[in-house]
């Protein structure tokens, strides 16, 4: 069944939809293969931000606006190469910036399931964008490449050390040191997307999935999303599995008898609560 998609916001180069649990992001610039500008990346921080505030959205499906006229899709090909400047990439205000990190690590510690829909080209800072989402489905005609080294930039970050989690280190330097592109096949045989469909049934797959993963427990994702990325984040890491914690301890009668007691200015009842072994 299609979800009746409903715009949750306007913007400039993105479309920003939700229904049923789901939020969609589409980076809508195909004239320039969804490339992205800073001005892109902060009104997808600002649709990502939105999801995660809200309650009823469970899953964020990111995807790329597309077939362009001339017949191609793209999920996104990086950096907009037109605004590079010599510190970053210059938005409206004249200012270099490389904001797109920002939204790797919100995509990456929201406490949310983020699948990327990727059709056509994931190339360069586009392909770690779907790297740092939690799952991935490619349609078939998906290009997955990094461009860095033959153009003067390169992601020693997430897009290097998470790619070799999910690929291995030898295969994420190739893909780094010798710049090639990869078609849907070879991404799902070396472990880079979950599954390979057509094109046309792309968002369908993914809505499937999104829909699957929402008649889970949000507590259980949430807390599995933060086991898997503690042991890659460091303090990070273990700052968001430790606010997990502490959410689920404030949720306990322990905590709350310990807050009322202080509240109400007597001694908490601390014999009701076992010491567990
Ligand atoms: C995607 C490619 C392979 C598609 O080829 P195809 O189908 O032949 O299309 P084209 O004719 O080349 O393109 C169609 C139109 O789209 C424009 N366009 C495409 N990509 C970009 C882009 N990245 N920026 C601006 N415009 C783009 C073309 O110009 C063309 O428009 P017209 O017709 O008007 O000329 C092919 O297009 C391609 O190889 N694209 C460039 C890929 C690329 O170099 N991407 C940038 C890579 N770098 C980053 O993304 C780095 C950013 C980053 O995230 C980062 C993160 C952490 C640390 C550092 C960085 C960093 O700054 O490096």
């Amino acid at each position: 069944m299609n979800p009746d998609w409903k715009s949750a916001k306007t913007y400039k180069d993105i479309l920003y939809h939700k229904a049923d649990g789901m939020a969609k992001v589409t980076i809508n610039r195909p004239e320039k293969r969804n490339a992205f500008r800073p001005l892109t990346v902060a009104e997808m921080h600002d649709a990502f931000a939105d999801a995660r505030e809200d309650p009823t959205i469970g899953v964020v499906l990111l995807t790329g606006a597309g077939p362009h006229t001339d017949g191609k899709y793209a999920f996104c090909a990086g950096g907009d190469q037109s605004v590079r400047g010599h510190a970053g990439y210059i938005g409206e205000d004249g200012v270099p910036r490389l904001n797109v990190l920002d939204l790797q690590k919100l995509i990456r510690s929201m406490p949310k399931a983020v699948i990327a829909l990727v059709a056509g080209y994931a190339i360069g800072g586009g392909h770690v964008l779907h790297v740092v989402c939690d799952l991935t489905i490619a349609a078939d005609n998906a290009i997955f490449g990094q461009v860095g080294p033959k153009m003067g930039s390169f992601d020693g970050g997430f897009g290097s050390s998470y790619l070799a989690r999910l690929v291995g280190q030898k295969k994420a330097r190739e893909i780094w040191f010798l710049c090639r592109q990869y078609n849907a096949q070879q991404a799902l045989q070396m472990g880079l997307v979950n599954t390979v469909v057509p094109v046309a049934e792309l968002e369908a797959e993914g809505v499937r999935w999104a829909q699957e993963i929402l008649q889970k427990s949000p507590l259980a994702i949430r807390l599995l999303k933060s086991g898997f990325n503690a042991e890659l984040d460091g303090q990070a890491g273990i700052q968001e599995l430790a606010g997990n914690a502490t959410l689920l301890y404030y949720m306990s009668e322990e905590a709350k008898e310990f807050h009322s007691a202080q509240r109400e200015k007597r001694k908490a009842d601390a014999r009701k609560f076992p010491w567990l072994p």
